[in-house]
């Protein structure tokens, strides 16, 4: 049976393109009863011209300047919040108000409070939601989550986390506009830890389980930069790099660390969990590898023979690995792109019986719940305590 899923996309940036390359793609490669419609592309009345090219880009049937118009209109069922963080709140409130399903970008919100409010409005609306936590989707972060969980991490005792990029380091680079909102952090809401660390708090926690406390330092290396909007000298209000230590409340302990100061770094995650059994390691600019490093088997406890152990490089292609007997044959790598359409393909399977999709809009609350204690730790410059309920 096929069902027409009508989407409205609000924002034509780079997370647009994004979300919409996954609407054309996910019917090719997984099989779905809902199959994606693309009703209607939104942005601002200034964006016109680059929202038509956008629309006909990837084939909308319609544009609209005005938000608010497309999340009621009665031929939408799914609202795809792809705008700047600051309009994450209001767009979703009134999207879920209006019965629709919705994904929202990441970070969720701005804050903890604006998060709580949205986490409200879906759960009495009863819509589906998703946040694009997207890198949960590479195969070979799947695998590590899929590893630990078979118990062969065994007892975790480190986690460490990396999130850096360059392109900030000119102090000419301006903030604020269409490219550069994330600069801004009244746009933004804060610099690395909400746009980069999210998604290293998303991933840590999947794998290794709730943080229980932070400790953080941030630092802004360029203090005033030039507004693309109001063309004037402003000081520069996000965090571009930030630090922090955890309690993981598995007793581990992790470090987070992100910059957009790293020269060289274009988009430089990875992580490593050590434990008493095994550990792993991956690296996003090698997204199709995971390392594994087996001491033990879980199931035995039977140690692996001295001269055997080292570090093992899976190369994530296989049909046995998360969602690569969707795609091609054994040793053919996917890429970024890939990481959405197999977020959607999740999504589309939780409304059609299949497991609840995660992170929904309570996970990524929790993921809020994080980022606003290592801001405040930061600033305290103190210890920062995260509820297991926020
Ligand atoms: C920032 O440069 C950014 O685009 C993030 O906003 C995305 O979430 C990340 O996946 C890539 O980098």
């Amino acid at each position: 049976m096929s069902k027409p899923l009508r989407v409205a996309m609000i924002g034509c940036g780079f997370m647009g393109r994004a979300h919409s390359n996954a609407y054309c793609q996910v019917n090719h490669f997984f099989q779905r009863e809902h199959k994606p419609v693309l009703k209607v592309a939104v942005a601002r009345p200034e964006e016109k011209d680059k929202l038509e090219k956008f629309a006909a880009a990837w084939g909308y049937e319609s544009i609209e300047l005005d938000w608010r118009k497309a999340v009621t209109r009665s031929d939408v069922d799914l609202v795809d919040v792809c705008v700047p963080n600051n309009m994450h709140h209001d767009v979703v409130i009134a999207a879920a108000e209006a019965g629709k399903m919705i994904v929202c970008e990441k970070p969720l919100a701005m804050n903890l409070a604006e998060a709580k409010a949205m986490v409200a409005a879906v759960e009495k609306a009863g819509v589906p939601n998703m946040v694009s936590f997207n890198y949960r989707r590479v195969p070979a972060i799947a695998l590590a989550k899929q590893l630990v969980d078979e118990g062969r991490i065994g007892r975790p005792f480190h986690y460490w986390a990396t999130y850096n990029q360059d392109y900030t380091i000119s102090a000419d680079v301006p903030q604020g506009g269409m490219a550069l909102w994330r600069l801004d952090v009244k746009v933004a809401g804060s610099g690395v830890t909400g746009d980069l660390l999210a998604h290293s708090i998303d991933t840590a926690e999947w794998i290794n389980g709730p943080i229980a406390r932070v400790t953080a330092v941030t630092e802004t290396f360029v203090k005033e930069r030039k507004h693309a909007e109001t063309g004037k000298v402003e000081p520069v209000g996000i965090d571009d790099a930030c630090l922090f230590l955890a309690v993981f409340a598995n007793g581990s302990m992790g470090t987070f660390v992100s910059t957009r100061y790293a020269r060289g770094r274009k988009n430089y995650n990875t992580f490593e969990l050590n434990g008493e059994l095994g550990a792993v390691h991956f690296n996003l600019e090698n997204p199709h590898l995971l390392e594994f490093f087996r001491y033990a088997d879980p199931k035995t406890g039977q140690k692996i023979e001295d001269h055997l152990t080292g570090w093992q490089t899976i190369h994530v292609t296989n049909f046995e690995h998360p969602y690569m007997k969707n795609w091609w044959v054994p040793g053919c790598t996917i890429g970024y792109e890939h990481t959405f359409i197999n977020g959607l393909a999740d999504f589309l399977a939780s409304l059609e019986g299949g497991p609840k999709f995660q992170p929904d809009f309570r996970s990524a609350m929790r993921t809020q719940a994080v980022c606003d204690a290592v801001l405040e730790s930061a600033k305290k410059r103190q210890w920062v305590e995260i509820p297991a309920n926020p």
